[in-house]
């Protein structure tokens, strides 16, 4: 068993007899206390993060580092990805150096990004051939693959490493890459081929800062680089300086400069010599992910991936960020009510996932007292019952779902039964009491010694008049249950936030127009709601927010859900609130609607929840 703090690899290192001591005696001196949310993957090594803004979830792209390692010793990329930036679900690795027929080791740090529908990933690699790094490049349907090899050889390959892709506003695509050096040259659209040579850009102590101590690199541009455009001005964000390095950034008017050095992002830290940097924006907030060495048996070749949300100050500079061990605030809530992938993780103890023979990923190689936790997960006015889907080549073991830590209140506890298979799977299920609000959900399991069982996925049921209070809120089931504030015309959309559709409303004729449900029969008065919504502009980057018309005694208060928030047609953004809905006298019509602060732009909702 693993306890608290958690250890990598499990199924190579099965006993470190005295660091669990210690660890038992960490645990005895603070049970059931709530942990941080970074490192974000505690199962396995990663290192080299490269995160992608997709559709309303963030993708993040990872080495990984294997367990013991005395280099960089990677054969593997791995891919997970969050809606909210602190459950983050397990891919799995859908690219590896087998992946490449022409190379033969080191998958070191790449970058994703997404075109025309496809998703390229960049990633240096040692070519077979000469002995030196090249830069390939995979192609995939999805974010999450599988990707394969678009070329066949190397796209570039002059022995240096860490590509980023960066498309300018024009359409123009860049690959910058280099250690040590830096180097550009111009994608073509295809995104697989470029045009001209790679290009150095000039490595300046104007525009790089000033190494000391090292006459052969008089700059702090190390490898890493990072770039991208916000507000006209480009940012390269790179890992600086070595060793131990610290990330610094440049920026530029251009995409190929002139660069001007403008300081450090974060301060060499983390038990880690290396640190590398990815930026993105996500539901108006800007996230920055970095690695260290912060998990048991961490360091310089045993890295984990973690991230930090931020602000820019107002001339957009980038303000110093630290590495914490809390992370980023949690976007929004996890709904308990639809199918919830096993391997969404905050944090955990003692597991391992797996690829699992129904699809994606599954948790397994869980033992007694191994634990997930789950964080910020929405339970409204009530759960009822809870079902896994589970499988056991051995006698299983349990479930126990506990509240807020390892130690809380157990709100239920599922059988597991022997399938006859560890990937021979059924349904459990057994009665929820005490789950309400929103709570951390700790899956606790138990049983005898040895491995117990494993688990694809759960999913709580609301108890009658509790849960979601919108009908047909992920829009699955078209336009039933929806009708339209004022005016409108609404319609299924095959571009969905989750699932396969979503809610479109066209023809608006004033602000106040949109997607609207009648509640009146399912409000408390004096009753807390939370509510969330993914919206996405069908043209336009309108301010949209969520909104109840309550009419009690003839007057009608208009209350707001979410607060109003810009979306645009590039990709989902979540509105988020939570309000009191109180009346005086008898509640005679109660609205909730989603529309826009001003203008008519037609949009798309999905995954709506109010409880
Ligand atoms: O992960 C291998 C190498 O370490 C990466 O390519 C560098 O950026 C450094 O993080």
């Amino acid at each position: 068993m693993r306890v608290f703090p958690p250890f990598p690899g499990k199924r190579h290192v099965r006993r470190v007899v005295a660091w669990v001591a210690a660890a038992l005696c960490a645990v005895a001196l603070v049970p059931g206390v709530a942990r941080a949310d970074n490192p974000i993957i505690q199962h396995i090594y990663t290192a080299d993060p490269a995160p992608l803004v997709h559709n309303g979830r963030v993708y993040l792209y990872t080495g990984h580092d294997e367990d013991g390692s005395t280099w960089f010793t990677m054969k593997e990329w791995r891919v997970w990805s969050s809606a909210d930036m602190v459950n983050w679900t397990d891919h799995g690795s859908p690219l590896s150096i087998a992946s490449f027929s022409w190379a033969s080791a080191d998958a070191w740090a790449g970058q994703v990004v997404a075109r025309n529908g496809k998703f390229y990933w960049y990633v240096p690699m040692t070519v077979r051939a000469t002995g030196r790094m090249g830069i390939g490049v995979a192609v995939a349907d999805s974010p999450t693959g599988p990707f394969r090899d678009a070329i066949g050889r190397p796209l570039v390959s002059n022995g240096e490493i860490d590509p980023t892709v960066f498309i300018d506003t024009d359409g123009q695509a860049y690959l910058y890459w280099g250690n040590p050096n830096l180097w550009y040259v111009k994608l073509n659209s295809d995104m697989i081929s470029y045009s001209g040579s790679p290009t150095q850009i000039p490595l300046t102590t104007a525009g790089f800062g000033t190494r000391t101590g090292d006459a052969s690199r008089p700059t702090l541009y190390e490898e890493g680089p990072w770039v991208y455009k916000r507000n006209g001005l480009y940012y390269n964000v790179f890992a600086a300086k070595c060793c131990s390095e610290f990330i610094g950034y440049s920026t530029a008017p251009g995409p190929t400069g002139p660069w001007t050095y403008r300081g450090t992002v974060m301060p060499t830290q983390g038990s880690s010599f290396t640190n590398h940097p990815g930026i993105v924006d996500f539901n108006g907030g800007s996230y920055f992910f970095y690695h260290n060495g912060a998990l048991p048996g961490g360091g310089g070749f045993t890295r984990s991936v973690a991230v930090e949300k931020f602000s820019y100050n107002a001339d957009g500079s980038i303000p110093t960020i630290n590495m914490t061990s809390t992370g980023a605030p949690q976007v929004g809530t996890l709904n308990p009510y639809v199918r919830q992938e096993a391997e969404t993780i905050a944090w955990e103890s003692g597991i391992e996932t797996e690829a699992a023979s129904e699809g994606g990923m599954d948790v397994g190689w869980i033992e007694n007292g191994d634990y997930i936790k789950v964080k910020g997960v929405g339970f409204g006015t009530g759960a009822s019952s809870f079902t896994a889907r589970v499988a056991s080549a051995t006698s299983g073991g349990a479930i126990e779902l506990r509240l807020d830590s390892t130690t809380g209140p157990v709100v239920g506890r599922c059988t597991v039964p022997g399938t006859g298979g560890w990937q021979t799977w059924v349904n459990t299920s057994c009665t929820v009491t005490g789950a309400t609000g929103t709570h951390d959900l700790y899956l606790r399991f138990t049983g005898g010694s040895g491995n117990l069982f494993n688990v694809n996925w759960w999913q709580f049921a609301a108890a009658v008049g509790g849960g979601n209070l919108i009908a047909n809120g992920d829009a699955e089931s078209g336009t039933s249950g929806w009708g339209v504030m004022g005016s409108g015309t609404l319609s299924s959309n095959a571009a969905a936030h989750g699932g396969a559709a979503s809610l479109s409303v066209t023809g608006r004729t004033a602000s106040w127009n949109g997607p609207s449900q009648d509640l009146t029969s399912k409000l408390t008065n004096g009753k807390s709601y939370t509510t969330t919504a993914w919206v996405r502009s069908q043209g336009g980057t309108p301010t949209v927010k969520a909104t109840v018309a309550l009419t009690a005694n003839g007057t009608t208060n208009y209350v707001a859900l979410t607060p109003g928030t810009t979306v645009n047609p590039d990709g989902w953004t979540m509105l988020t609130g939570t309000a009191t809905l109180s009346w005086s006298g008898t509640l005679s019509g109660a609205t909730f609607y989603v529309e826009t602060t001003a203008g008519t732009d037609s949009f798309l909702v999905d995954d709506v929840s109010l409880q």
